[in-house]
Protein backbone atom coordinates (compact mmCIF):
# COMPACT_ATOMS: atom_id res chain seq x y z
CA UNK A 1 0.00 0.00 0.00
CA UNK A 2 1.33 3.81 -0.93
CA UNK A 3 2.00 6.16 1.59
CA UNK A 4 -0.20 8.75 1.48
CA UNK A 5 1.54 12.28 0.49
CA UNK A 6 2.85 13.93 3.35
CA UNK A 7 0.87 17.33 4.75
CA UNK A 8 2.81 20.29 3.70
CA UNK A 9 3.91 23.16 5.87
CA UNK A 10 1.70 26.45 5.60
CA UNK A 11 2.64 28.53 8.56
CA UNK A 12 5.86 29.09 10.93
CA UNK A 13 5.10 30.09 14.14
CA UNK A 14 8.57 32.28 15.54
CA UNK A 15 9.68 34.84 17.44
CA UNK A 16 10.11 38.85 16.93
CA UNK A 17 13.60 38.50 18.43
CA UNK A 18 15.92 36.41 16.62
CA UNK A 19 15.72 32.56 17.57
CA UNK A 20 18.38 30.86 16.51
CA UNK A 21 15.62 28.15 16.98
CA UNK A 22 13.59 29.34 14.80
CA UNK A 23 16.18 30.31 12.55
CA UNK A 24 17.23 26.65 11.97
CA UNK A 25 13.58 26.43 10.35
CA UNK A 26 13.47 29.26 8.15
CA UNK A 27 17.29 28.60 6.94
CA UNK A 28 16.11 25.41 5.52
CA UNK A 29 13.11 26.83 3.93
CA UNK A 30 14.69 28.98 2.60
CA UNK A 31 17.32 26.23 1.17
CA UNK A 32 14.32 24.14 -0.04
CA UNK A 33 12.09 27.44 -1.28
CA UNK A 34 8.91 26.52 0.51
CA UNK A 35 6.85 29.25 0.58
CA UNK A 36 5.52 29.38 4.56
CA UNK A 37 3.93 32.00 6.07
CA UNK A 38 5.79 33.44 9.27
CA UNK A 39 4.26 34.38 12.45
CA UNK A 40 6.36 36.02 15.31
CA UNK A 41 5.25 36.08 18.47
CA UNK A 42 6.52 37.90 21.45
CA UNK A 43 8.10 35.49 23.19
CA UNK A 44 9.66 37.74 26.07
CA UNK A 45 5.89 38.85 26.65
CA UNK A 46 4.16 35.34 27.13
CA UNK A 47 2.69 35.16 23.71
CA UNK A 48 3.81 31.78 23.46
CA UNK A 49 1.91 30.87 26.95
CA UNK A 50 -1.77 31.90 25.97
CA UNK A 51 -4.21 29.21 25.86
CA UNK A 52 -4.64 29.60 22.28
CA UNK A 53 -0.85 28.95 21.64
CA UNK A 54 -0.61 26.40 24.52
CA UNK A 55 -3.69 24.55 22.30
CA UNK A 56 -0.86 24.76 19.12
CA UNK A 57 1.67 23.65 21.24
CA UNK A 58 1.81 22.10 24.91
CA UNK A 59 5.42 23.06 25.73
CA UNK A 60 4.79 26.68 24.85
CA UNK A 61 7.69 27.60 22.48
CA UNK A 62 8.61 28.51 19.35
CA UNK A 63 9.19 27.32 16.74
CA UNK A 64 6.14 25.06 15.89
CA UNK A 65 4.82 24.49 12.02
CA UNK A 66 1.42 24.35 11.22
CA UNK A 67 0.63 21.78 7.90
CA UNK A 68 -1.53 22.04 6.26
CA UNK A 69 -3.68 19.17 7.23
CA UNK A 70 -4.26 20.97 10.66
CA UNK A 71 -1.47 19.05 12.36
CA UNK A 72 1.56 21.13 14.56
CA UNK A 73 5.02 20.32 14.96
CA UNK A 74 7.42 21.53 17.39
CA UNK A 75 10.80 21.58 18.12
CA UNK A 76 13.23 22.57 15.93
CA UNK A 77 14.91 19.86 15.38
CA UNK A 78 12.37 17.58 14.57
CA UNK A 79 10.77 20.71 11.88
CA UNK A 80 14.19 19.94 10.17
CA UNK A 81 14.15 16.09 9.80
CA UNK A 82 10.29 16.62 8.83
CA UNK A 83 11.48 19.20 5.80
CA UNK A 84 14.75 17.38 5.10
CA UNK A 85 13.16 13.94 4.42
CA UNK A 86 13.08 13.46 1.05
CA UNK A 87 16.31 16.20 0.19
CA UNK A 88 19.88 16.46 -0.23
CA UNK A 89 19.86 18.10 3.64
CA UNK A 90 19.11 14.63 4.74
CA UNK A 91 22.43 12.23 4.87
CA UNK A 92 21.49 9.21 2.52
CA UNK A 93 22.87 6.50 4.59
CA UNK A 94 20.79 4.79 7.59
CA UNK A 95 24.79 5.38 9.56
CA UNK A 96 24.45 9.39 8.50
CA UNK A 97 21.19 9.69 9.71
CA UNK A 98 22.04 8.52 12.70
CA UNK A 99 24.66 10.46 13.21
CA UNK A 100 23.26 13.80 12.57
CA UNK A 101 20.64 12.96 14.83
CA UNK A 102 23.35 12.47 17.51
CA UNK A 103 24.60 15.86 16.44
CA UNK A 104 21.01 17.21 17.23
CA UNK A 105 20.56 15.59 20.50
CA UNK A 106 24.13 16.88 21.30
CA UNK A 107 23.14 20.53 20.16
CA UNK A 108 20.08 20.46 22.47
CA UNK A 109 21.59 18.74 25.50
CA UNK A 110 25.09 20.10 26.01
CA UNK A 111 25.33 23.51 22.97
CA UNK A 112 21.86 25.34 23.02
CA UNK A 113 21.12 25.85 26.37
CA UNK A 114 24.50 27.13 27.16
CA UNK A 115 25.15 29.29 23.94
CA UNK A 116 21.73 30.38 23.48
CA UNK A 117 20.89 30.96 26.96
CA UNK A 118 23.98 32.63 27.81
CA UNK A 119 22.47 35.01 24.69
CA UNK A 120 19.45 35.41 25.43
CA UNK A 121 20.33 36.90 29.10
CA UNK A 122 23.08 39.24 27.65
CA UNK A 123 21.45 40.19 24.20
CA UNK A 124 17.73 40.59 25.46
CA UNK A 125 18.28 41.28 28.99
CA UNK A 126 16.49 37.97 29.73
CA UNK A 127 16.97 38.73 33.79
CA UNK A 128 21.07 39.20 33.27
CA UNK A 129 20.42 41.38 36.27
CA UNK A 130 19.58 38.57 38.59
CA UNK A 131 22.02 35.87 37.51
CA UNK A 132 24.33 35.63 39.83
CA UNK A 133 28.45 35.74 38.54
CA UNK A 134 28.52 31.81 39.46
CA UNK A 135 25.55 31.11 36.93
CA UNK A 136 27.00 33.44 34.18
CA UNK A 137 30.59 31.47 34.98
CA UNK A 138 28.73 28.28 34.63
CA UNK A 139 27.41 28.89 31.24
CA UNK A 140 29.98 30.66 29.94
CA UNK A 141 32.41 26.93 30.69
CA UNK A 142 29.55 24.43 29.28
CA UNK A 143 29.66 27.48 25.97
CA UNK A 144 33.31 26.83 25.32
CA UNK A 145 33.35 23.12 26.02
CA UNK A 146 30.62 22.88 23.30
CA UNK A 147 32.41 24.98 20.77
CA UNK A 148 36.01 22.67 22.04
CA UNK A 149 33.78 19.87 20.81
CA UNK A 150 32.72 21.35 17.62
CA UNK A 151 36.26 22.34 17.16
CA UNK A 152 37.92 18.96 17.50
CA UNK A 153 35.64 17.58 14.98
CA UNK A 154 35.86 20.24 12.74
CA UNK A 155 39.47 20.13 12.54
CA UNK A 156 39.23 17.59 10.36
CA UNK A 157 36.24 16.78 7.97
CA UNK A 158 34.44 19.85 6.29
CA UNK A 159 30.86 19.52 7.54
CA UNK A 160 29.65 17.73 10.76
CA UNK A 161 28.41 14.25 9.05
CA UNK A 162 29.72 12.50 5.92
CA UNK A 163 31.26 15.43 4.57
CA UNK A 164 28.54 17.48 3.39
CA UNK A 165 26.49 20.06 4.54
CA UNK A 166 23.03 18.20 6.26
CA UNK A 167 20.91 19.27 8.70
CA UNK A 168 23.24 18.40 11.59
CA UNK A 169 25.09 21.79 10.38
CA UNK A 170 22.14 23.93 10.16
CA UNK A 171 20.95 23.08 13.88
CA UNK A 172 24.37 23.81 14.92
CA UNK A 173 25.04 26.85 12.74
CA UNK A 174 21.97 28.79 14.56
CA UNK A 175 23.95 29.79 17.80
CA UNK A 176 27.26 29.08 16.92
CA UNK A 177 27.26 31.79 14.27
CA UNK A 178 25.79 34.29 17.19
CA UNK A 179 28.19 33.23 20.00
CA UNK A 180 29.68 36.95 20.02
CA UNK A 181 26.08 37.97 21.14
CA UNK A 182 27.09 35.85 24.13
CA UNK A 183 30.57 37.27 24.95
CA UNK A 184 31.75 34.36 23.78
CA UNK A 185 35.42 34.77 21.52
CA UNK A 186 35.67 32.44 18.09
CA UNK A 187 39.11 33.96 17.73
CA UNK A 188 40.41 30.88 19.12
CA UNK A 189 38.54 28.12 16.67
CA UNK A 190 40.05 28.41 13.29
CA UNK A 191 37.92 25.14 12.58
CA UNK A 192 34.64 26.68 13.33
CA UNK A 193 35.29 29.94 11.80
CA UNK A 194 36.18 28.18 8.62
CA UNK A 195 33.12 25.80 8.58
CA UNK A 196 30.58 28.76 9.40
CA UNK A 197 31.93 30.67 6.13
CA UNK A 198 31.19 27.16 4.19
CA UNK A 199 28.03 26.80 5.67
CA UNK A 200 27.22 30.85 4.62
CA UNK A 201 28.42 29.37 0.95
CA UNK A 202 25.80 27.34 0.30
CA UNK A 203 22.71 27.67 -2.00
CA UNK A 204 20.18 29.97 -0.99
CA UNK A 205 21.80 30.60 2.40
CA UNK A 206 20.26 33.36 4.22
CA UNK A 207 21.37 34.99 7.45
CA UNK A 208 18.99 35.21 10.67
CA UNK A 209 18.09 38.66 10.80
CA UNK A 210 14.95 40.77 11.95
CA UNK A 211 15.74 43.03 14.93
N1 LIG B 1 13.85 22.57 22.21
C1 LIG B 1 13.09 23.62 21.61
C2 LIG B 1 13.44 24.92 22.29
C3 LIG B 1 12.50 26.03 21.85
C4 LIG B 1 12.68 27.28 22.66
O1 LIG B 1 13.37 27.33 23.68
N2 LIG B 1 12.01 28.35 22.20
C5 LIG B 1 12.10 29.61 22.87
C6 LIG B 1 12.66 30.66 21.90
S1 LIG B 1 14.23 30.21 21.25
C7 LIG B 1 10.69 30.05 23.28
O2 LIG B 1 9.75 29.81 22.57
N3 LIG B 1 10.57 30.69 24.43
C8 LIG B 1 9.33 31.22 24.87
C9 LIG B 1 8.86 30.64 26.17
O3 LIG B 1 9.56 29.78 26.74
O4 LIG B 1 7.78 31.04 26.60
C10 LIG B 1 13.39 23.69 20.10
O5 LIG B 1 14.50 23.34 19.70
O6 LIG B 1 12.50 24.08 19.32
Amino acid sequence: MSERPSPLPVRLYDSTVTSGNGYKVRLLLHHLAIECKRVTLDIFGGATRTPEFLAKNANGRIPLLELDDGTFLPESNAILCYLAEGTEYLPSTRLDRARALSWMFFEQYSHEPYIAVLRAWKKYGGGLAKRTPQELEAKTRGSYAALDVLERTLASRPFLVGNRYSIADIALYAYTHVAADADLDLGRYPAIRGWLDRVREQPRFVAMTND
